[in-house]
């Protein structure tokens, strides 16, 4: 948006004209209406950004988990802008390529584990689970095991929101809507010691969860299993990040089965847990990588899958042509601005100023744990969450699940600081430009938010 057009912004009318016509994603339009309408965002800096009435907040949340970088890095702009000067369009299909996504895919390939030397390229992290089922099912079919065709993943984790990825993920409100999971999707206990450990230590709980996928396995027959797919750490599902003992023991029994790993670093990866991918940070040997968000820092849409030698070896041996592709897979403009992104990314050694950055993160979080209505505070790299309770020694929640999490996450709205809230449990993943001053700033926000949310609740009962 030009400074021009920002000047003569007529907030109420803009406001008006996105609730007559804009079908927001993930909003219950019934309330948004009645409570006025959309926040206009308008232009953002570093970790800051504003919105068309002058209020700046701290997001603390990257966008959607995806501007890692920060906001407002021209750099990324005058790539997308010379790449579309060159070549603005062209596709990736029938033999044909461009400078940008030869550049993207041997640049993605160099900074994952040797095995993966094959990338495809897609546009979202749903289309890049998508196109991980229909590889996975093609694959076994080539390698006549046509029968492994279900894929394990965990309740809570999210995948996307195509039929496919929201089948795959874990979350009950979208199952709930219109018949999923199709066939062939199951889910299992997701490693949240903090919810669900209750007198287990975190180890024991790790190995617990983790048997629960061998459960799983057994119950469908390790014969028809394709993969077990998990983030890393569990985003959206409310930052779980897993006990020690619960990746290893996973991928233990994976193997054991012959049953595929894969992750889905759509979250994860691209340094956010302090490492290039948040499958090294946690300990596990995926088969096949999915990617998207940080790949581009979120300045173009770009997602993208890696699949392992082993795998691609096979298939490109006896598979023929993989009848897929979106007609903007590898789209030259948003390979340019990965490319941009993952060079800056290199030059200023952004996955080691995560890595840095990480326990002075932890302690000035960590110092709200103190808070009467805060449980536990987790952080891992540059992601973590704060665990709302009515009752700090039982971890017991407050009455009606997400409610009072939904009160904080208003009040950190109302104090200029962006936090999600999943469920009771409030989550960060800030870009990883911030500034130790920034963090102190935001934790000082943070504990305004949450004694004004408990100011609201403390005469409640707890559930
Ligand atoms: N996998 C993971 C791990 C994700 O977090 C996707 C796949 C899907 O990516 P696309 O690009 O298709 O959105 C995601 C996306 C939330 C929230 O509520 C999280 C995501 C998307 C929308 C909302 O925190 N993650």
């Amino acid at each position: 948006m030009t400074a021009q057009l920002k000047k003569n912004l007529n907030v109420a009318e803009l406001v008006a004209h996105d609730i007559a016509h804009h079908f927001h994603p993930f909003t219950d339009h019934k309330s948004f209406h009645a409570e006025g309408g959309p926040r206009m965002i308008t232009h953002a800096k570093g970790v800051w950004i504003w919105d068309a009435n002058g209020n700046k907040m701290l997001d603390a949340m990257s966008g959607l988990w995806c501007v890692n970088i920060g906001y407002g890095r021209s750099e990324l702009a005058e790539a997308a802008y010379r790449q579309m000067l060159d070549l603005p369009y062209y596709n990736t299909f029938f033999k044909t390529s461009t400078v940008p996504a030869t550049l993207l895919a041997e640049k993605v390939s160099s900074l994952l584990p040797e095995r993966f030397k094959q990338i495809f390229f897609v546009n979202s992290g749903s289309e890049a689970n998508d196109t991980m089922i229909r590889f996975l099912r093609y694959y076994w079919q080539v390698m006549g095991k046509p029968y492994r065709k279900v894929f394990i993943s965990r309740t809570r984790g999210y995948h996307g929101s195509t039929m496919a990825s929201a089948s795959l993920g874990g979350m009950a409100g979208m199952h709930g809507q219109g018949g999923l999971p199709l066939p062939g999707f199951e889910h299992v206990l997701q490693p949240d010691w903090f919810s669900l450990g209750h007198d287990m230590s975190r180890d024991e709980f790790g190995l617990k969860a983790a048997r629960e996928v061998e459960k799983k396995i057994l119950e469908v027959g390790p014969e028809n299993v394709a993969a077990f797919v998990g983030e890393p750490i569990q985003g959206a599902g409310g930052v779980i990040i897993p006990p020690k003992t619960y990746w290893p023991e996973v991928e233990r029994i994976c193997r054991k089965y012959g049953v595929l790993m894969v992750a889905d670093e759509v979250i994860c990866g691209f340094g956010r847990t302090g490492q290039w991918f948040g499958h090294q940070t946690m300990g596990f040997n995926p088969d096949i990588v999915v990617m998207a968000k940080g790949l581009s820092s979120g300045y173009l849409p770009i997602g993208a899958v890696a699949i392992a030698d082993h795998l691609i070896k096979d298939f490109f041996a006896k598979g023929g042509e993989f009848v897929h592709g979106y007609t903007y897979s590898g789209h030259p403009a948003a390979c340019a601005v990965a490319l941009e992104n993952i060079r800056i990314m290199e030059d200023e050694k952004l996955v080691d100023r995560v890595h840095d950055l990480a326990p002075y993160l932890k302690e000035k979080l960590s110092a709200l744990a103190d808070h009467p209505i805060v449980g536990e505070v987790r952080t891992e790299g540059l992601i973590g969450a704060i665990e709302l309770v009515g009752d700090k020694k039982t971890r017991g929640r407050f009455a009606s699940e997400g409610r009072v999490g939904t009160i904080c996450r208003d009040r950190c709205f109302a104090n200029g600081l962006i936090m999600r809230a999943c469920w009771d449990t409030m989550v960060f993943a800030p870009p990883f430009c911030i500034e130790k001053a920034e963090i102190d700033e935001w934790a000082g926000l943070a504990r305004l938010a949450l004694d004004e949310t408990h100011a609201r609740v403390k005469d409640e009962v707890v559930a």
